[in-house]
């Protein structure tokens, strides 16, 4: 098997039953796995809540030990939910403008260039994680060089090596984020800590926790997420020096191919949503207070919906997949992972002629019943020039 396949797990529960289980904690979770149902649980955010008291609650695995600030918008309902994504929408749109791509090209052209200069690169920490991490500079404009800390902080946030939630390491972040909203309090500047703390909301100013809370799904949220779709894409490019040549002679379908890359690599496999009322999903009962999960990797996997659906197919035409969520929820930072992924294929079809995969080791999510590849802690690639 090529080193790039991230195969479907969910494939025999999918289509027999349509769900899984899964133990988080000592809370089950029933995993939603096909794309209709899927859809339908997402569309219904007053039976299926984001916005429940025990914050932390509808991410797998739960964070409730680990976080006390409720994420924004992410954790909140409509109809205030919206009043949060209208002030949040112009700001995460700005990744559109000409002059925003024009720093993102040279991110991106330097690291390229970095890692065709070098013998042999690992990928997750010297590629994707600094990319990750200075495009974040942009989306905050913030001073690049903060980039520089937060690369030392690892791939996620909230995660070690060896502790899947590290409280030590979320405290991290919490007081970086506090800090840097005391600083915008007092010194208010054109970065996104400054501009949520001078908005308001029905002629109420937004609070620094809500700010707070802001900030940590921007660090959180697109974090490991982002590592994932470029270490895969370097990965699938590796494996697939054929395809980066299609991007050379058919650069119209780089959007298809966009769309299809984080189609089959899906890299945030669930989102939890916790059940207000006692209801069925795929025929089977669920009860109040439980938790469900959206599987955004097992839907994007849905025969019925995608036609060869374990193969990357670079120019398919219908691509309605929820590797960015669906509904109300759908991914605020998606504009800003379309454009790292339009630059990043770019620069790869114009200055890569192939990649080598070294050595690798995947990275695999338990989930009880299955086991997802999600990507690499480590893949140490040879870049060879065009
Ligand atoms: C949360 C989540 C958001 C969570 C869109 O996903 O991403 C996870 O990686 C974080 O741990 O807190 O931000």
């Amino acid at each position: 098997m090529e080193k790039s396949t991230i195969s479907d797990p969910f494939k025999e529960a999918r289509e027999g039953k349509g769900f899984g289980k899964l133990n988080d904690q000592n809370d089950l979770v029933t995993m939603v796995l096909g794309h209709k149902d899927v859809r339908k649980c997402a569309h219904n955010w007053k039976t299926f809540q984001s916005g429940g008291e025990e914050i932390g609650r509808i991410v797998i695995p739960s964070e409730v030990h680990i976080r006390e600030t409720r994420q924004i918008p992410f954790e909140v309902d409509p109809p205030k939910h919206k009043d949060y994504r209208d002030l949040l929408d112009t700001w995460f749109k700005r990744p559109l403008e000409a002059a925003y791509q024009d720093r993102l090209y040279q991110i991106i052209n330097d690291i390229v260039d970095e890692a065709l200069s070098k013998k042999t690169i690992e990928v997750v920490e010297e590629f994707s994680l600094k990319l990750q991490s200075r495009a974040l500079t942009l989306l905050l404009n913030v001073p690049s060089k903060e980039a520089d800390l937060w690369i030392s902080w690892g791939t996620h946030v909230f995660r070690s090596e060896d502790k899947a939630l590290d409280s030590d390491k979320a405290n991290i972040l919490y007081d970086y984020i506090d800090n840097q909203l005391d600083i915008a309090i007092k010194n208010s500047k054109n970065d996104l800590y400054s501009i949520l703390l001078a908005s308001e909301i029905n002629g109420k100013k937004i609070s620094k926790e809500e700010a707070k809370g802001v900030m940590i799904l921007t660090f959180a949220g697109g974090r490991d997420t982002v590592i994932n779709v470029v270490t895969n894409s370097i990965a699938y490019f590796a494996d697939h020096p054929t395809s980066l040549q299609r991007l050379r002679d058919e650069p119209e379908i780089l959007n298809t191919a966009i769309e299809e890359l984080i189609r089959y690599f899906s890299p945030l496999t669930q989102m939890g949503r916790v059940v207000t009322e006692d209801t069925h999903v795929c025929e089977h009962a669920i009860k109040a207070q439980s938790r469900i999960s959206m599987c955004w990797a097992s839907a994007n996997r849905d025969e019925r919906v995608f036609e060869n659906a374990n193969e990357v197919v670079l120019d398919r035409k219908l691509n309605p997949h929820v590797a960015f969520g669906f509904g109300t929820h759908n991914c605020l930072g998606a504009t800003h992972t379309r454009q790292i992924m339009k630059i990043l294929l770019t620069v790869l079809a114009h200055k890569v002629k192939s990649m080598k995969i070294i050595n690798c080791e995947e990275n695999i999510e338990n989930l009880d019943e299955f086991d997802r590849k999600v990507g690499f802690k480590k893949i140490q690639i040879k870049f060879n020039k065009r």
